[in-house]
């Protein structure tokens, strides 16, 4: 099997190609990354030296850059590449549905021409918008995406969606919640919250604090892509997710208290505009269709996340340079 990963320098992407390359040790991986502020090669140090696992940097909007790859012989794409963070998306939302929209766009055609035997799309539960105090979001849940983030996420949906109707190319979408775990970027709730406690940093909590997020800690996202790639119907959506609700000021909590630092630190400040208030996933479908079941609950996977980041103080101080400083002023200096 040869399997094509695109973002597999950036979070879930790398602890995606680390999982393969150790499960599978006979596929062959090429792992696409611009390298944009969210790649990371350090992530990848584990299998550095193995033959089986090929860096190449390309843009997945550079239809040149891709083509070689897709001539040389692609079995399998697994699409992570994205502008990932929300915020980001309402300071500069133009990156986002070049690199979302379009690079999925050059990615489908380059799978529709060179006949791949499947594209899997990672999206996002964000692309159904936000729930009231109960629910969960289902596969028939509309789309309803309320930032420039999750509308282009939305975007690529479709067109995955429609290169199968109208193509017949077998797809499948994977919507997941929130994941969590080794190697995030520290402009994501968890890692920002912790790095900011390690540094008696006030912790920037939006608004009351009282959004709730279902989090997952990624290798079980990545088991989830693993089952879709070998045994996901082609054309169909699965959501993930491991009913873990929780808000955002029990998780800064839990947090502060893992560290042993005081609530003190903890700072309201202004409220992200359109801030979604709740998300919460029904994954009945992967389970019972596919069998998937996550490994890890929450309250040993967030204590296993602030060990890792404890751990890898080099990989973080290695991440918060210049050009992070720059973002986090900007976005957090007047809120
Ligand atoms: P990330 O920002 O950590 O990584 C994104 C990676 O994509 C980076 O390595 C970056 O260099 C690369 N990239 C960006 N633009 C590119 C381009 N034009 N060409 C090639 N590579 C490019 O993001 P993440 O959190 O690992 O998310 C991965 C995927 O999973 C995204 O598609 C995201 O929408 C989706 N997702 C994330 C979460 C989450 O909680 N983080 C949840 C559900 C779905
Ligand atoms: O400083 C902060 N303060 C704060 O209160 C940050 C960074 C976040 N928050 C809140 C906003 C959200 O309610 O924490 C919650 C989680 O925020 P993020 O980590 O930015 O994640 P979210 O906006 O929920 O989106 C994430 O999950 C779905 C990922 O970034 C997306 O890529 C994924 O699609």
């Amino acid at each position: 099997m040869k399997l094509l990963v695109t973002g597999g320098a950036g979070f879930i992407g790398s602890n995606f190609v680390l999982y393969m390359a150790e499960k599978y040790s006979d596929y062959e991986i090429i792992n696409v990354d611009a390298l944009t502020y969210a790649g990371n090669l350090e992530n990848l140090k584990s299998v550095e030296g193995n033959p089986k696992v090929r860096f190449v940097k390309a843009d997945i909007t550079k239809r040149e850059d891709l083509e070689p790859l897709f001539q040389s012989g692609v079995d399998v794409v697994a699409n992570f590449a994205a502008e990932s963070h929300v915020d980001r998306s309402i300071l500069e939302p133009d990156v986002f549905v070049k690199t979302n929209v379009l690079g999925t766009q050059t990615l489908l055609e380059l799978a529709k021409q060179y006949g791949v035997q499947k594209f899997v799309q990672v999206s996002t539960d964000e692309v159904y918008g936000t729930l009231g105090e109960t629910g969960l979001f289902t596969e028939e849940t509309p789309l309803a995406a309320n930032s420039p983030y999750s509308a282009s996420k939305a975007g690529a949906d479709l067109l995955v969606r429609a290169y199968h109707e109208t193509f017949g190319l077998p797809v499948n979408i994977t919507r997941c919640s929130n994941n969590y775990g080794p190697f995030q970027f520290p402009e994501k709730l968890i890692p920002l919250m912790i790095q900011n406690a390690l540094q008696d940093k006030p912790l920037p909590v939006y608004g009351d604090g009282l959004n709730v997020r279902d989090w997952l800690y990624v290798e079980d996202h990545c088991s989830a892509i693993d089952l879709v790639i070998h045994k996901g119907v082609d054309g169909e959506v699965y959501n993930v997710g491991g009913r873990n609700e929780r808000n955002n000021l029990q998780v800064v909590k839990t947090i502060l208290q893992e560290l042993g630092k005081p609530e003190s630190l903890i700072q309201f400040v202004k409220d992200r505009p359109g801030h979604d208030r709740r998300y919460a996933i029904d994954a009945d479908k992967i389970r019972s269709e596919l069998g998937w079941t996550p490994k890890h609950d929450y309250e040993s996977g967030i204590r296993a996340t602030i060990r890792w980041y404890l751990d890898n103080e080099e990989w973080m101080k290695g991440v918060l340079s210049g050009a992070y400083q720059q973002y986090y002023d900007t976005q957090y200096g007047d809120r």
